[in-house]
């Protein structure tokens, strides 16, 4: 691999598709781990001991952790193709509320939405439409 880059990630993963979308944008070329969270790999406990976490980001063999860190991570090492993050310090500030904001807010809901039926998928429902809502403002 010419990169050595390795993922260890879920399909579904909204953290996961950050880090996916940072490397597309760059036009990197990695290797895709799927890995099944109900029985994770060793290499993922090892990768990642602390959270325990998908996504992991496996450059030269060290490991990335945590999807905003990686984006910054692959932003900073590949500078000149697509910029993710703006150049003016306000702007990037912007950005990293925002990302911070959907961290702390959509997580929880999204993830009643899989795994909630009846009222409580309802009611995640409507507090993830209610998170959209506030991005507009
Ligand atoms: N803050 C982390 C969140 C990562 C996260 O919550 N990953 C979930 C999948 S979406 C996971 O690995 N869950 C497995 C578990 O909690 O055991 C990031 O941005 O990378």
């Amino acid at each position: 691999m010419a990169e050595e880059i390795i993922l260890l990630d879920y399909w579904a993963s909204m953290f996961g598709m950050r880090t996916r979308i940072a490397l597309e944008e760059k036009g990197v070329k990695y290797e895709y781990r799927e890995e099944d969270l109900s029985n994770k790999s060793t290499l993922l406990l090892e990768m990642n001991p602390i959270h325990k976490k998908i996504p992991v980001l496996i450059h030269k063999g060290k490991p990335i952790c945590e999807s905003i860190i990686q984006v910054q991570y692959i932003d900073e090492l590949w500078p000149d193709t697509n910029p993710i993050l703006p150049s003016d310090p306000y702007q990037r500030a912007q950005v990293r509320f925002w990302a911070d904001y959907i961290d702390k807010k959509t997580y929880v809901p999204c993830k009643a939405l899989w795994s909630e039926t009846g009222e409580k998928q309802e009611a995640a429902k409507m507090e993830f439409i209610e998170v959209l809502k506030s991005q507009d403002t």
